[in-house]
């Protein structure tokens, strides 16, 4: 179905800043057309701020408060129809006063720990009405506490297994290499899973610059070799110049550890570097010359595995030693099965080359995957709502919702420790799409059919609201005011207003703050401010800041006045790992040892098989077989973040007949009949889902391509089973398991599935209009 493009009731309006996690831009009406132009500085600006353009007045916004019929006939309870089910029309009283008194009936009869409010998502650039903050700190204020989630979908295992080896995420990922220095002083990029831009452009918070492109042309142009270890050639871009490595999804792994096993054959390691700064390489290298278990890790082993020919990997290991080398990471290397090993092999295969802590050399892990990496660090703090105090202890591993809402009370293990889920109630949700996140959409549906209650904000029906109890109207970003800013990015932006709020919606601020009265606790809520209010006093920090500084510090109604605050930026001195390079014994690491775990008496000590003391290659679980002989990759779109937008012009004009676009070699497709355009179904022993083939020989034979993002769209048959769904979501395929017994990240990058020629009925794609009411209550 087709989107207005144009809004005739819209008056026109001067050009405003306005910023999201995908660009810094500015907006008018004219005509009843919304004109978004970026930053007039931003030297590659990301094609995803017009996914704007058609939004505010989409008919799939949500625009009154509505009601799942089941809920307010039967009551809160466990109720399969969630998904199914209609809507009644309440006005926002009602609405604000049934979910007051359920807040208050859970809290009472079970306590705050059966509210589940972890709300994991991006939700908008905005520091202030950034929506996790505003549900935390309403839970906090309001209720006492939730049961809260830990970590993320994007990082899940490496934020546990960093600290264990090297130090934080932010240390390794964040304060570490730079895109300066790459162009300054890199001679090899050998990049896990590419530098694709589509990825580089999006930084939480906004970012104004988008620099990755020029850095790696001008690296290339003075001779720095990038190398693209990936299913997918557009993984880098043309710029770069990227040699292409085709490795099997998922046997990253194998090729380091044949990498470092050439090193070591021929005496290339770096011995002195090893033995000063790196606790445990003897019992890693015994391991790796197969003294263990008697299978050396060299490139005969590894080709098997990874599916190329050893004399690549030998030439491979030859072009590093004496180079300035980095080895970085994409965070898609992680959301798999085993997701901790490449990460820890990477900082292993680094310190084998001694490069760690040298300018544009050594371990940047994750450089290249977002926008915040490679950036120099603000010297003055941004804007953050303060979240208050959470009086609930427990909490899940983030990626461990559905295990949580089907398991209550049974045990799992989490990095060393063995937990309990608990028995949640009533789960919170403002912000995040769980039903674009999760993996095993179909076993997601019975964990959410548990709950008494399920309440949301939306700005739009995702599948997430149509499977709420309660869905509240919130406003989108366009239609508030608000500060964006980014720790890594030196542009602080006045986030002007552009549109009214569309129908009922309000802000999420406002929600909370009436919701908080009606349960008593307004004035801990709010602390007596207004939304324009709290802007003055978050925008304070940075002013005091900079005036301490000596420097540029305007009021706040000067920084709206101009639109934008250029921020002083630390220097790039490479962080921790420079700083332990230049100081081992005054900057120690924060690992046990102080320095580099190659090998970890902490993590052999927890006893788990599926992450042992070092890294290692741990054969997959869930490898192709005859019947799903193909490796899916469900990776980021590159036509929006995530689900936001897909309701966008952009993201839209990218769809074929309505769907996403499913990539796989012309080989594999010619196999099965398959050609350019065709409807496709992939599916697998959990799903299936429909899609339009591209074919491209710039992608591996036997893996397929579709990313993740489009709206779940499910086609139920008699019986109200979901038979698959028609607009291409990846994660009805994706399965719902932990990387491992430590971090418990999501595994839902990789899956196996077939494909086939869909000759059936297309289903229609519904998933853009909104439910209609089926009464409305007055
Ligand atoms: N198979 C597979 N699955 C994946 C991934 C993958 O690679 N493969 N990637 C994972 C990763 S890294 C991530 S980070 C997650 C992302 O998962 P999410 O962050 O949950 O995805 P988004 O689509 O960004 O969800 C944000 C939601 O917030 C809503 N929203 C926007 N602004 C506001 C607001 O002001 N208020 C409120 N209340 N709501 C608002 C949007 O409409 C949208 O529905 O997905 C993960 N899932
Ligand atoms: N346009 C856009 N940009 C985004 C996002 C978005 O939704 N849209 N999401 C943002 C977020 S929240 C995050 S966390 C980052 C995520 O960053 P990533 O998780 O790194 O991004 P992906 O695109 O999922 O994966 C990068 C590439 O890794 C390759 N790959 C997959 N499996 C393997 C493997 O086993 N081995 C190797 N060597 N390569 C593999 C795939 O070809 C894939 O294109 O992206 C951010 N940027
Ligand atoms: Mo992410």
């Amino acid at each position: 179905m087709n989107a207005p493009t144009t809004s005739p009731d819209r008056p026109d309006t001067p050009s405003k800043p306005h910023s999201a996690h995908w660009g810094v831009f500015s907006a008018a009406w004219k005509d009843g057309v919304l004109n978004v132009q970026p930053h007039p500085r931003d030297p590659d600006p990301n094609p995803l701020i017009q996914n704007f353009t058609n939004a505010l007045d989409h008919p799939v916004r949500v625009t009154a408060p509505m009601v799942r019929r089941g809920w307010l006939e039967r009551g809160p309870g466990p109720d399969a129809s969630r998904g199914r089910d209609g809507y009644v029309q309440v006005g926002w009283d009602e609405a604000l006063d049934l979910l007051a008194a359920e807040l208050q009936r859970v809290k009472n009869a079970h306590g705050a720990q059966a509210v589940f409010g972890g709300s994991y998502g991006w939700s908008s650039a905005g520091r202030f009405h950034h929506a996790q903050s505003q549900v935390h700190r309403f839970l906090n204020t309001a209720l006492g506490g939730y049961v809260r989630s830990v970590n993320s979908y994007s990082a899940g295992a490496s934020a546990v297994i960093l600290p264990h080896v090297l130090g934080s995420m932010d240390d390794v990922a964040r304060r570490n290499v730079t895109w300066e220095q790459i162009v300054a002083h890199t001679d090899v990029v050998l990049a896990f899973g590419g530098m694709a831009l589509k990825n580089s452009r999006v930084a939480s918070g906004g970012i104004s610059r988008h620099i990755e492109r020029e850095s790696m042309r001008q690296a290339a142009a003075r001779g720095c070799r990038f190398i693209n270890i990936s299913p997918l050639a557009s993984d880098f871009p043309l710029d770069a110049h990227a040699e292409w490595v085709q490795a099997v999804p998922g046997t990253d792994v194998a090729l380091m550890l044949a990498l470092v096993h050439e090193l070591v054959i021929n005496d290339w390691h770096d011995k002195a570097f090893l033995a000063e700064f790196c606790e445990g390489w003897d019992e890693f290298e015994a391991y790796l010359l197969g003294r263990v278990d008697g299978h050396a890790k060299n490139a005969g082993w590894a080709s098997a595995l990874c599916g190329l020919p050893a004399s690549k990997i030998v030439e491979m290991a030859r072009r590093l030693p004496g180079k300035r080398v980095l080895v970085t990471v994409a965070h898609s290397l992680q959301r798999a099965e085993h997701g901790e090993q490449p990460v820890w092999m990477a900082a292993v295969l680094a310190a084998a080359l001694g490069q760690l802590g040298l300018p544009g050399g050594g371990y940047a892990y994750a450089l290249g995957t977002l926008a915040h990496y490679g950036k120099r660090s603000n010297a003055v703090p941004v804007a953050s709502l303060p979240q208050g105090v959470n009086g609930v202890k427990d909490f899940i591993p983030v990626a461990r919702i559905a295990d949580m809402l089907l398991h209550p009370g049974q045990p799992f293990d989490y990095n060393g420790k063995r937990m309990r889920y608990p028995h949640i109630r009533l789960a919170y949700w403002a912000g995040g799409n769980p039903f674009h996140h999760h993996q095993d959409l179909k076993r997601l549906t019975q964990a959410f059919a548990t709950l008494d209650t399920f309440v949301v904000h939306e700005i739009g029906w995702t599948a997430t609201a149509r499977h709420a109890d309660i869905v509240l109207p919130c406003t989108m970003t366009l239609e508030r005011e608000d500060i964006g800013g980014a720790p890594t990015d030196p542009l602080l932006v006045a986030m002007h207003r552009i549109a009214a709020p569309n129908g009922q919606a309000r802000d999420d601020y406002d929600i909370f703050a009436d919701l908080s009265e009606r349960l008593g606790a307004r004035a801990a809520f709010t602390e007596g401010r207004n939304s324009g209010e709290w802007l003055r006093h978050l925008y304070e920090k940075t002013r005091a800041a900079l005036q301490e500084k000596g420097l540029d510090a305007p009021s706040f109604d000067a920084f709206w006045e101009r639109g934008e605050l250029v921020l002083p930026q630390q220097d790039d001195d490479g962080g921790i790992l420079r700083a332990f390079r230049n100081d081992p014994a005054g900057k120690p690491l924060p690992t046990p040892s102080g320095k580099v775990q190659i090998s970890s008496e902490t993590i052999a000590g927890f006893g788990y098989a599926d992450c042992p003391g070092h890294p290692a290659w741990l054969p997959p679980r869930y490898a192709p077989t005859a019947r799903h002989p193909l490796y899916l990759v469900a990776n980021q779109p590159a036509t929006r973040l995530h689900s936001q937008f897909d309701f966008g012009a952009h993201s839209v004009s990218q769809k074929r007949q309505g769907r996403e676009v499913c990539t796989l070699h012309p080989q594999d497709a010619a196999a099965r009949g398959i050609a350019e355009g065709d409807i496709v179904r992939l599916f697998n022993e959990r799903g299936a889902c429909l899609a339009s083939a591209a074919l491209s020989t710039g992608i591996m034979q036997g893996v397929a391509q579709l990313p993740t993002g489009a709206w779940y769209d499910p086609v139920h048959d008699a019986d109200g089973n979901v038979t698959l769904c028609g607009h291409g979501n990846p994660n009805i395929l994706t399965r719902d398991v932990g990387t491992s017994s430590l971090a418990q990240g999501c595994s839902g990058q990789l899956t196996t599935i077939q494909i086939e020629r869909h000759d059936g009925v297309l289903p229609a794609i519904r998933t853009f209009e909104a439910p209609q009411p089926l009464r409305i209550s007055t």
